[in-house]
């Protein structure tokens, strides 16, 4: 009979490569080392310490899926899934600053970008030298990215952009803006642009008391007739596939990612349930309590496992945007569960910053929402089914 390990219970660890372990575990001692001793004040404070980029890109973890000659370490999809496993089983926030760099910017310059594009931005983004944020989102364009009134309009030698862009991870902080507006030049489709922080017209006031995912900063980013250079334009991709093409790789790793915020809660719920006795027995000894666990473990142990697989598909080029629609859409719904139910376990302890499991409870409201919301993507999923679209 085969051995059962209680918080692997359908042994992820035996699938994985030796590289994917090596590097999964020089994430998990930065986390452990370097995160967790200040995410507490950070999250209470309020604030994002800028030099979390610079110790990330020293370890590799930023744009890990890029090659070596931009700065990237050339690592799988399954690598960059593990990294945000880690980091967010600190908290979502870190993991959020983490995945805006690598799979938002980075990404769309790697996929998108000229070969000066590339050369002059990636490298100083995968050392964490230079931040990055992500602009689609708009003040009346959210789960229609569609909707956007950010105009590109041609200029003698460029473009003039004006808009404004709500809830950008970063870009109070942020020195590269990739953000996206129709372009009158191009049919008014959309395409994506590179800001650089200084242009005259371009700020990125901070969004403040926000009550979820304290730790990363948020801001807006307003262009008030921002002139850039054709230079500035990502000259391969047009339309909403551009966007898109960058998210699916985020929503990819968030799915990983919530799942290391729900270990984080499930392991704080058995240890507080085996330490603390109500009606002289531990409360991990009753019935109820042991149920709860059983399910945490269930849909943890499920949801890794079908993260793997689209990892794994997606490093053979083969995974379709509704399996990450999927996979984000449950992952994330599943953990913001089992955050509450560990909240709950916890009694008056799960409210208290002793514990910290309301801490990750409250971020993954935010997680359940952006990057598509949960019921987005079941809309997704149901059109895939149907044929027919609901969204309008
Ligand atoms: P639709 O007609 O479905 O598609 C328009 C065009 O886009 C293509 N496309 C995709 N391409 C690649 N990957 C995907 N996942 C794609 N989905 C669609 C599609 O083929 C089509 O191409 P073409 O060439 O035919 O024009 O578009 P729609 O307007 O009906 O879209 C509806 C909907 C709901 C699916 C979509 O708009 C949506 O997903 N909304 C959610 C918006 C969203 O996710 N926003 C995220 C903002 S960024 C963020 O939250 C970062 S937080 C990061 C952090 O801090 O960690
Ligand atoms: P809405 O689209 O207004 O949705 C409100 C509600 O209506 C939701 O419950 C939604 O599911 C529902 N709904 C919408 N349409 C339908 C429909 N057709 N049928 C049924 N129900 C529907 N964006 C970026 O571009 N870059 C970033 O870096 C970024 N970072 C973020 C960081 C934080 C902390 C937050 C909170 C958000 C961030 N976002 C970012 C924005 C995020 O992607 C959006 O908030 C999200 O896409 C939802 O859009 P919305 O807030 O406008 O909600």
């Amino acid at each position: 009979l085969g051995k059962f390990t209680w918080d692997d219970a359908l042994r992820l660890e035996t699938q994985l490569s030796e590289d994917e372990r090596m590097l999964r575990d020089a994430a998990r001692a930065y986390a452990q080392d370097k995160l967790q001793p200040r995410v507490i004040e950070a999250f209470e404070s309020e604030t994002t310490d800028p030099s979390i980029f610079r110790e990330m890109g020293e370890m590799g973890l930023l744009g890990a899926t890029i090659p070596e000659e931009y700065g990237g370490i050339g690592a799988g999809y399954v690598s960059y899934g593990l990294i945000a496993r880690e980091i967010e089983r600190v908290d979502s926030g870190y993991r959020s600053m983490m995945s805006v760099q690598s799979s938002l910017v980075m990404y769309p310059i790697y996929a998108y970008g000229s070969e000066e594009q590339r050369q002059k931005y990636l490298p100083k983004l995968a050392s964490g030298e230079w931040i990055g944020c992500f602009g689609l989102t708009e003040p009346d364009a959210g789960s229609d990215p569609a909707g956007m009134k950010t105009r590109a309009e041609k200029t003698e030698g460029g473009y003039r952009l004006t808009g404004s862009k709500m809830w950008i991870t970063n870009s109070p902080i942020a020195d590269v803006f990739v953000v996206w507006a129709k372009s009158e030049a191009h049919g008014g489709k959309i395409r994506g642009f590179v800001l650089e922080k200084g242009m005259k017209g371009l700020s990125a006031p901070k969004v403040g008391q926000k009550l979820s995912l304290r730790a990363s900063i948020t801001g807006e980013i307003v262009m008030d007739g921002v002139e850039v250079g054709e230079d500035a334009l990502l000259p391969h991709v047009e339309g909403l596939k551009g966007p898109f093409g960058c998210l699916n790789r985020a929503r990819y790793g968030i799915a990983w990612g919530v799942m290391g915020s729900a270990e984080f809660c499930w392991h704080a719920a058995r240890q507080y349930g085996l330490d603390r006795k109500q009606f002289k027995k531990p409360l991990a000894q009753t019935q109820l309590f042991q149920k709860k666990l059983a399910d945490m473990q269930t849909e943890i142990t499920l949801g890794l496992q079908a993260a793997l697989q689209v990892g794994r598909l997606m490093d053979e080029a083969d995974a379709a945007p509704e399996m990450i629609s999927l996979i984000k859409r449950n992952n994330c719904g599943k953990a913001l569960d089992i955050a509450r139910m560990a909240r709950d376990m916890h009694g008056g302890n799960g409210i208290s910053g002793e514990f910290q499991v309301i801490r990750h409870m409250v971020n993954l409201e935010t997680v359940n929402t952006y990057e598509g919301t949960h019921d987005v993507h079941a809309l997704i999923l149901g059109r895939a089914q149907t044929g027919l679209q609901a969204f309008f």
